[in-house]
């Protein structure tokens, strides 16, 4: 399952030497669902992650 902007991933680097390597969701949505953009990891951004299914809205840790 992948839902990359056009163009993207591009790996950019010219505001990071390493490149993009965390992904952002463009805001707004779009009508195809493609709204993913690799970006520098250097922001600090709201979060999802992913868990168990049936462990209830208590159970929310990450990593
Ligand atoms: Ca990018």
């Amino acid at each position: 399952m992948k839902f990359w902007l056009k163009g993207q991933p591009d790996n950019f680097k010219a505001s990071s030497a390493s490149g993009e390597d965390c992904v952002t969701i463009l805001k707004g949505g779009a009508e195809d669902l493609n709204t993913w953009n690799d970006d520098v990891c250097r922001f600090a951004r709201k979060s999802i992650c992913e868990k168990p299914a049936g462990t209830g809205p208590s159970s929310s840790v990450c990593g």
